[in-house]
């Protein structure tokens, strides 16, 4: 199949699963073209089935605010037709569905290329739900091809917000190759933890919704019981400041690590003790589903799509938003019980392998795709 696929290519869990779905189709003899603003961070390699499409913008005095949207419309409509694209895949509803679906519309004459649309989380409980693009992204919805949500949470909330229910669930996946453990010994967790300290590790992009604030709260507790722990902070995002400034505050400074933006997360992940996931929201949590690939424990808010990956008590442990207390007592509990620690880590990469691997679940999209590709040609058909 040929394949057109829309991110977002910066920093975020919506690129980064549409750059690994495309890099494991074309690895199955796919061919993919990404179209997007920049090439995806986490997209390292092109290759000759991997294909990177820039959308170019035109700089005018007169627009105020650059329309990305339609720049992009263009790019997928010429990339469509000169690529024999078979469908258009986008991340992320807003604004991709409404350009694929433009773009659709501009060349039907010539080609239907259906649009498939996954809804990643903030696209619907955020920024969707939001009046300004409440009927715009409905819109998209309905105008897609197929729809599917990373999540039964997701799928549920769409629902109740759009009363839209054409929706296939598929999850967030990992390459259990990719995301393991490593020896204890790691040169890297000798840097981070010199004397032998626990390490606590969060990665996200510090966005308010992320609650990225609650791990320094966390760690400070912990601290409290006389546990040697560091905190790793990886990524960075507008709460930078702000955890920074608590940390100072609660004296916790020097124990907590800013790793910065990491291109290889799983380093991070294979040497962590605890992985803490405080979100005010979360519709699947693919970071938490990453740890426990790595043998890591989850400790994490019982919110959105967190306890279809977590299971309370079995792979980690949830607690209510904002509920550091209980949070710090799971993850002292966890420090200081090695074999419960263990047990929750081998576990969670049981799981992890079991439900989300890349072997089952690329799968599960390359059938959705066959299956939308015959109900849109049977459509055309009928058309004529
Ligand atoms: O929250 C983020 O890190 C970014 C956001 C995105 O769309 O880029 O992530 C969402 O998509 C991920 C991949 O499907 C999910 O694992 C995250 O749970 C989801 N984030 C939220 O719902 C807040």
């Amino acid at each position: 199949m040929n394949i057109g696929i829309t991110v977002y290519p910066s920093y975020g869990g919506s690129g980064i699963v549409g750059s690994e779905l495309g890099r494991e189709l074309a690895l199955r003899g796919h061919n993919v073209h990404f179209i997007s603003s920049s090439l995806p961070t986490r997209l390292t390699e092109l290759n000759e089935r991997v294909h990177f499409h820039e959308v170019e913008m035109m700089s005018y005095p007169l627009f105020e605010h650059q329309p990305y949207d339609l720049a992009l419309a263009t790019k997928m409509a010429t990339v469509a037709r000169s690529e024999k694209l078979d469908l258009l895949h986008v991340h992320y509803a807003i604004p991709h569905s409404i350009s694929a679906i433009l773009a659709r519309e501009s060349i039907k004459q010539k080609r239907y290329v259906p649009v498939i649309t996954t809804l990643h989380g903030t696209d619907i409980t955020l920024v969707g739900a939001d009046r300004s693009y409440l009927p715009i992204t409905r819109y998209g919805l309905q105008q897609s091809d197929g729809v599917t949500a990373v999540s039964k949470y997701l799928k549920r909330a769409t629902i109740e917000t759009f009363d839209f229910d054409e929706i296939e669930v598929i999850p967030n996946f990992i390459c259990p190759n990719y995301y393991r453990r490593e020896e204890e010994e790691s040169p890297l967790r000798r840097e981070l933890a010199p004397n032998g300290e626990k390490l606590l590790v969060h990665v996200s992009n510090f966005r308010p919704v992320k609650r990225p604030i609650d791990c320094v709260e966390i760690l400070s507790k912990v601290l409290g019981t006389g546990a040697k722990a560091k905190l790793v902070m990886v990524g960075d995002g507008p709460e930078y400041s702000a955890i920074h400034h608590r940390a100072r505050q609660l004296n916790v400074l020097e124990q907590t690590i800013f790793a910065g933006k990491q291109a290889k997360i799983a380093d991070y992940l294979a040497i962590a003790d605890v992985f803490l996931l405080p979100s005010e929201e979360e519709s699947f949590g693919l970071a938490a589903l990453e740890a426990q690939a790595c043998e890591v424990p989850v400790v994490a808010s019982r919110v959105g799509g967190i306890p279809e990956v977590v299971g309370d008590g079995e792979t980690g442990f949830l607690s209510d938003i904002g509920d550091t207390k209980k949070m710090s007592k799971d993850t002292s509990n966890l420090l200081r019980n090695d074999e419960l620690r263990h047990a929750f880590g081998e576990r969670g990469r049981e799981l992890a392998i079991a439900r989300y691997s890349s072997k089952l679940v690329i799968p599960q999209y390359l059938n959705f795709y066959e299956k939308v590709l015959a109900q849109s040609e049977k459509k055309q058909a009928q058309s004529v």
